[in-house]
């Protein structure tokens, strides 16, 4: 299997649906309303990565585009409202179709894990055609992600295995990541509107 040929198809994905999204930050940032899109990632699963769970899914080389999060993009907000709201306007698009959603806020994982979840399919135009490639879209708060970043770095450590005490303290802090989300989505609007007066005062563009 040439790994790198695979994976060609999904990094182009990847930069494509980055820039799109950005784009799509651009536009709100350009209107006096507030931004639901704080900033936009991508990576493209490792190898390691993929084989892993093609191990775990039973999945052989042939089927290896049904892999839902081989290519994926992350969107991060600052509130969990900006979430749906971010959801609502990818269900508009015309370049994407939306083939399942998980959300894991309403129904946090038992690790306490919150985020929300679309798979679409994306029509990727190449030189030979188009190709319909699945790529994994997630939304979440910045308090999530942070919450997200260290369980997954710790998991790499302990292998997804974590001793006891551990775990109770990784469900402490997604407890306190779920409450500052609470907090902060309850002094939303006065949030907002210092922010607006704030980057008006700074002529705030952004250019990425
Ligand atoms: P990476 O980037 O390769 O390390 P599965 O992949 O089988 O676990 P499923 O149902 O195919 O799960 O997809 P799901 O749950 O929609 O998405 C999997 C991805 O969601 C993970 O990718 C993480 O990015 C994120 N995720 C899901 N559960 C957790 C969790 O408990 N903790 C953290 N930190 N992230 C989670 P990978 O596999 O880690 O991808």
């Amino acid at each position: 299997m040439d790994w790198q040929l695979f994976l060609n198809p999904y990094e182009q994905t990847v930069n494509e649906l980055k820039l799109k999204l950005r784009e799509m930050r651009k536009q709100y940032r350009q209107t006096d309303n507030h931004a639901p899109i704080e900033f936009v990632t991508g990576r493209i699963k490792s190898v390691d990565s993929i084989k892993e769970k093609m191990v775990r899914r039973q999945l052989t080389e042939d089927r290896l585009d049904e892999m839902e999060d081989i290519a994926g993009v992350r969107i991060m907000c600052q509130f969990v409202e900006d979430i749906y709201q971010v959801v609502s306007d990818l269900r508009k698009r015309k370049d994407m179709t939306i083939i399942e959603e998980r959300d894991y806020i309403t129904n946090n994982k038992s690790s306490g894990y919150r985020s929300y979840h679309i798979v679409i399919n994306y029509p990727l135009q190449q030189i030979d055609g188009e190709k319909i490639i699945k790529a994994e879209i997630q939304i979440r708060t910045l308090a999530m992600n942070f919450w997200a970043t260290i369980e997954h770095s710790l998991n790499y450590k302990y292998q997804g295995k974590f001793p006891d005490e551990i775990a109770a303290r990784l469900r402490r802090a997604a407890e306190a990541a779920f409450q500052l989300d609470t907090e902060m989505s309850s002094i939303n609007g006065d949030i907002k509107e210092a922010q607006q007066i704030f980057s008006q005062k700074k002529g705030y563009t952004d250019s990425s």
